[in-house]
């Protein structure tokens, strides 16, 4: 059964899922949906998802929202299939998940400031706060001083294994070092930057940017 994406290759939410499917060997199909013609706000895509974000995946009767919900099911499901990125003892995937919500709960809000602010609205024509950007700097500094730690002990967050923890990582902070100019944040971090260049240089990675 070929997984039905629902999204744009573009936007980070859906590479998110894109990278796990791929890391999983598992075959898909991109549905487009333009943000930019407001095509996640039609009757139709708020049926899949009603608060009409993307991505959506449809699995022949089986639909599913959220991002980090769907590479979740995605690395259960196929635990033996492509590459493992759920650790192999329980302990493994406890360290997992606890990287995984760091993510969502930490990591995401400050950048997802730092892009939408420096990226998203300058695009859009929304005036910038400057107080939200150097608040936000400031509170994913904090938050990469944590991940320097721990990498200057493991290779990666959850261990030395790649994980659906440092996968879920490469969608904003690409965001990062590209188009919002704050490179330097991962690069004054040895332990986080040789991080990001594992990660970042990962083939399912790479493919999904080509997409
Ligand atoms: N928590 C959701 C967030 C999804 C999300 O914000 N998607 C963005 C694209 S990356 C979107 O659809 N934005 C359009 C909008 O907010 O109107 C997930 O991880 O799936």
């Amino acid at each position: 059964m070929v997984v039905k994406v629902h999204g744009s290759p573009y936007a980070s939410a859906p590479r998110r899922v894109l990278a796990c499917l791929i890391e999983k060997d598992i075959e898909f199909e991109i549905v487009p949906v333009d943000l930019f013609k407001g095509e996640h706000k039609n009757p139709e895509f708020l049926n899949l998802q009603p608060f009409g974000v993307v991505p959506v995946v449809q699995d022949g009767d089986y639909t599913l929202y959220e991002s980090r919900a769907i590479i979740r099911y995605y690395a259960e499901k196929y635990k033996s299939q492509g590459n493992d990125l759920l650790g192999k003892t329980v302990e493994e995937r406890g360290l997992v998940e606890q990287w995984l919500e760091v993510e969502g709960q930490n990591y995401h809000p400050p950048i997802y400031n730092l892009v939408a602010q420096l990226v998203f609205f300058p695009k859009m024509g929304i005036p910038v706060d400057q107080k939200i950007i150097e608040e936000s700097e400031e509170k994913l500094g904090k938050v990469l001083d944590v991940y320097e730690e721990r990498l200057s002990k493991s290779k990666y967050l959850a261990g030395d294994f790649f994980s659906l923890a440092d996968l879920t990582h490469l969608p904003f902070t690409h965001y990062l070092v590209t188009d919002v100019g704050k490179e330097f944040m991962i690069r004054d971090r040895k332990h986080v930057s040789a991080w990001w260049d594992d990660i970042a240089n990962r083939p399912s990675w790479k493919k999904v940017l080509q997409l």
